[in-house]
């Protein structure tokens, strides 16, 4: 099993979902994807996070929208890190899984991210990878500094623009 296992609550969340996948395939973690709802497959939920766990996964990242409990769920069930992505589907936009991913009871805990925050998940999986990795921390200063050099390209372009209007 890969470093981090992302789970979705429906398939109908994954084109928001699909940074996670490329942002840790460009820093080189290993990740797979599952559709998997706390509500609609919960045996199965279960038994793929203990299954997850046994074979080595060491970061879950779950994402769901309206009464988003997936997170919450896998976290009832794991003392690996849980990543929780509320996503923006049904009549409230995500302020309803927004809520219902974050508030948390002591003691089992999930790190939410924003709402249809993919890439910030994905970040923060990496990160938590490689507080024992160096190779990987490396991956993710380099990452950063590309990130950098884009804003700062972005923002020599609007300096011409005004020179030049
Ligand atoms: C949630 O219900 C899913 O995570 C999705 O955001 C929402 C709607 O699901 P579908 O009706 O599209 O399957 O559980």
């Amino acid at each position: 099993m890969p470093d981090v296992v992302l789970m979705m609550g429906s398939d109908s969340d994954w084109p928001t979902l699909e940074p996670v996948v490329t942002t840790l395939r460009e820093l080189g973690v290993s990740c797979t994807a599952r559709v998997l709802s706390a509500h609609r497959t919960p045996d199965q939920t279960r038994e793929f996070v203990a299954e997850s766990e046994k074979s080595g996964t060491r970061v879950f990242i779950c994402a769901a929208g309206v009464a988003a409990h997936l997170a919450g769920a896998v976290a009832a069930h794991t003392a690996r890190p849980v990543i929780g992505i509320p996503v923006a589907s049904g009549p409230l936009n995500g302020f309803d899984a927004l809520l219902s991913t974050v508030q948390m009871p002591p003691g089992v805990p999930v790190a939410t991210v924003a709402i249809n925050g993919a890439v910030n998940a994905a970040v923060l999986a990496a990160q938590i990878l490689a507080t024992g990795d160096a190779e990987l921390s490396k991956k993710l200063v380099k990452w950063r500094a590309a990130q950098t050099s884009k804003v700062l390209e972005k923002d020599q372009r609007l300096q011409e623009k005004l020179k030049h209007p």
